[in-house]
Formats: C-alpha cells, structure tokens, sequence
C-alpha cells in the first residue's frame, strides 16, 4: 500500500518559543543562547538572524560581530520542553502514528487520515494552521510515501512551509540535489563520492548497486536506496520499536582509546536513560563501529539479566570495544551502540542484586536532575573526558 507521511519541523524552534511569548521579537534577527560576552554557542537563530550568515552551532562572540544589532536570548529549557509537549499533542490529533525526533520534529504516518480532509495537502495545512493558532510557531511539513524523501522535503521548503512530493515524483525531485541532503551522508562520504565523480542524488542512483555497496559496504545499500526514493523504515513510536540505538560520527577519524571510551559511555548514558524514560530493561548490547574505510563491524553480548543501568551497558559494551580494538587496530569513524531484547521492568526475585539496584537508583537521580536543569547540569567522571 502507498504510505502518506509527513515530516514535520518547527521554524527556529527556540527562537519561536521566545517570540510566542513576547511578540515584540518577531521579525527581528534573534539569537537564542545566551549571552554574547560569555563563551557559548547559537542554540537557534531567527531567519532573519541567518540571513547574517549565522547559524546554530557558531560561537556567540562570532554571531555577535556579524551582527551587533542581534537579540540574545538565554535558552529557557523547561519552557521549550513545555511547548514541545503541546505541539506533540497537537501532533497526535492527526494521526495516532507518531514518531517524535527530538523537541521540534515528528513522523507521521497519515495514511487514510486524509481522507476527511480531501487531500494530504489539506490534512499538512490544518495541521500547520492548528499548530499556529496554539502555539504561534509556524511549521514546515514534507509530505511523501517514505520518511527520507518527507525529510528532505520539510527540509528545502522552510521556513513556513509546505511541500508534497507525491507516488512517482521521487526521482525527479531528488535527482538535482546534492547527495550532502541525504540524512547519514556527511562530509567524509560527500569526499569520497566526489573522488567516485558523484555530486548529486540521482548521479547515485544510477550507480549499479554492487559499486556503492563495494565501497561503503551495509551503509552503501542504505544509502543508494535512499537516493532512489526507497525506504521502507516505519514511522514508530519510541515505545514500540525493538532496540534503541545511538551513534556518533566523529569530526576525524581516531584511534585515541580513551576517547572512543568516554564516547562509548556518553552513548550508554543515552540509550539506558531512554530505556528508563520508557520502563524497559535490555539483554542484548550490541556495538557498531565504522572504520575509516567504511568498512562496518558489530559485535554484541548479552547480558546474564536484563537491565537499564548505564554503568552495565557500558562495562558490556567497553569490553567489546577493548577486544574490537585488539583485533584491527584500524582509524575509526563511527561508533554506535544498539541495545535491544528489551522486556518490561518486571524482573524475577532471585536475580535481585544489591548493586545493581544502586547503581539504578543513581541513574534516576541524575535524569531527575538533567530533567529539571538541563543535560550539562551534571556530569559523571567519563563525561567530562568528552
Ligand atoms: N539546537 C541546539 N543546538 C544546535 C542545534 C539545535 O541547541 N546545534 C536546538 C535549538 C533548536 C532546536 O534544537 O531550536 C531544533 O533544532 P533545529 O535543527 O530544528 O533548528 P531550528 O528549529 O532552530 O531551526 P530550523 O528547523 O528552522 O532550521
Ligand atoms: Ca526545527
């Protein structure tokens, strides 16, 4: 059956949240993160702060120069959180199949809920009308039958957009773009497509299968499927998918231990604090790394009980990294950790384990405190190292 799914994104988000409060912002170059005179980066950047040049991620002392006249704001987590919530909810009268990615962003599965609308056209333009009138955040919907192509859609109509790339009009759509708006395609596989004389999409998608799976292996696949409009991934909601995976491209390629270490643990920490958020327990630890040649390896374990305790997700994972990296001492690009048998919290008496229990309490207690203060409000000794 042909899917019809929206990938929805909220305009400058942060900065949307603190011109819904005060009008008086709107319109105006606005910078959300802090102040300029402090170190710190730009968290968000008004459309008008970006035709500047300035963008998320650059030094505030940067933005600054480039424009003095620009309004810094202090990011306001909770109140982000707040209005992240409403626009999820909002979300969730349109289609019960949602899949939230971060604050401002969500899949959504509409198929057959256009129907008492007309059209998906329609169904997109209630849904930003709606979201408008509750929170005065404008939104940019990509409509298409596969998450990557609705993806990209959202992404070249914003802001305030609305773009529909219907059954069929894949390939004429993707085709001009560059192969860098492909969601996995970053600046080293842009390099090594270019070496391969592919700048666009479509110059991928022509390429026999076998040459882009030679040379990039299992993401190879990937990847030439998307640029052919071919992506059967599922629009889910966190609590039904099976595993939870994190992964982290690095800036340079790296063979530093202690490095791949803290980020190895920085990745636990997230995959055990979302399997807490959602009540499970994991056996299964599975690693991922990428070699600077792409070549990609997983190994996995499985844990004697279930569990959502970061320190023995990690212990799990780091003693697969250590012997990974005893084997092939190769330069790594990637490294991801997947984690998945999960089951409910329920565990069986005689597996109880005073330290185990310990080691969970304080989990909680951290997320307790990242919640309310914000992610960088504590850090453990191997966070620091990152
Ligand atoms: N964010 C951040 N630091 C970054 C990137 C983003 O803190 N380097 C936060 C602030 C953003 C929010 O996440 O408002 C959503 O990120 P987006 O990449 O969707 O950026 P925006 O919503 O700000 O802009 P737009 O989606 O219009 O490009
Ligand atoms: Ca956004």
């Amino acid at each position: 059956m042909v899917r019809c799914i929206f990938h929805i994104d909220l305009d400058a988000f942060f900065v949307s949240a603190e011109q819904a409060l005060n009008p008086k912002l709107r319109g105006k170059p606005v910078i959300v993160g802090g102040d300029p005179e402090r170190r710190g980066v730009v968290a968000s950047a008004s459309y008008e702060a970006r035709s500047f040049g300035i963008h998320a991620g650059m030094p505030l002392s940067k933005a600054h120069r480039l424009c003095p006249q620009a309004i810094f704001i202090q990011a306001n987590f909770s109140r982000y959180r707040e209005a992240s919530h409403k626009f999820m909810e909002i979300l969730a009268d349109f289609s019960p199949c949602i899949e939230p990615l971060g604050l401002d962003e969500a899949y959504l599965d509409v198929t057959g809920y256009e129907k008492p609308y007309g059209s998906p056209w329609k169904l997109a333009l209630a849904t930003k009308e709606r979201i408008y009138k509750e929170l005065k955040f404008t939104a940019s919907i990509g409509i298409a039958t596969c998450k990557v192509v609705a993806k990209i859609a959202s992404d070249l109509c914003k802001p305030d957009g609305l773009l529909e790339i219907t059954p069929g009009e894949e390939h004429h759509f993707l085709n001009p773009l560059p192969v860098a708006k492909l969601p996995g395609v970053g600046k080293k596989t842009e390099q090594v497509l270019k070496e391969m004389g592919i700048a666009t999409i479509g110059e991928l998608a022509s390429l026999p299968l076998d040459t882009v799976k030679k040379r990039f292996g299992k993401f190879g696949i990937v990847i030439h499927g998307y640029a052919n409009g071919i992506d059967g991934r599922k629009v889910e909601a966190p609590g039904e998918s099976k595993s939870i995976s994190k992964q982290t491209t690095f800036a340079r390629d790296t063979l530093a231990h202690h490095f791949l270490e803290a980020s190895l643990h920085h990745l636990c920490e997230q995959v055990s604090a979302e399997l807490r958020y959602r009540d499970k327990r994991a056996r299964c630890v599975t690693l991922k790394l990428r070699y600077a040649d792409f070549k990609t390896i997983t190994r996995q374990v499985t844990l004697k009980e279930a569990s959502n305790v970061g320190r023995i997700i990690f212990t799990a994972a780091l003693q697969l990294l250590n012997k990974a990296l005893a084997q092939k001492e190769k330069p790594i690009r990637l490294i991801g950790i997947k984690i998945s048998n999960l089951s409910g919290k329920e565990r069986q008496l005689y597996m109880f384990n005073a330290e185990t229990e310990k080691l969970g309490h304080l989990d909680k207690a951290i997320q307790q405190i990242r919640r309310r203060y914000g992610s960088t409000a504590i850090k453990k000794g191997k966070d620091i190292l990152i």
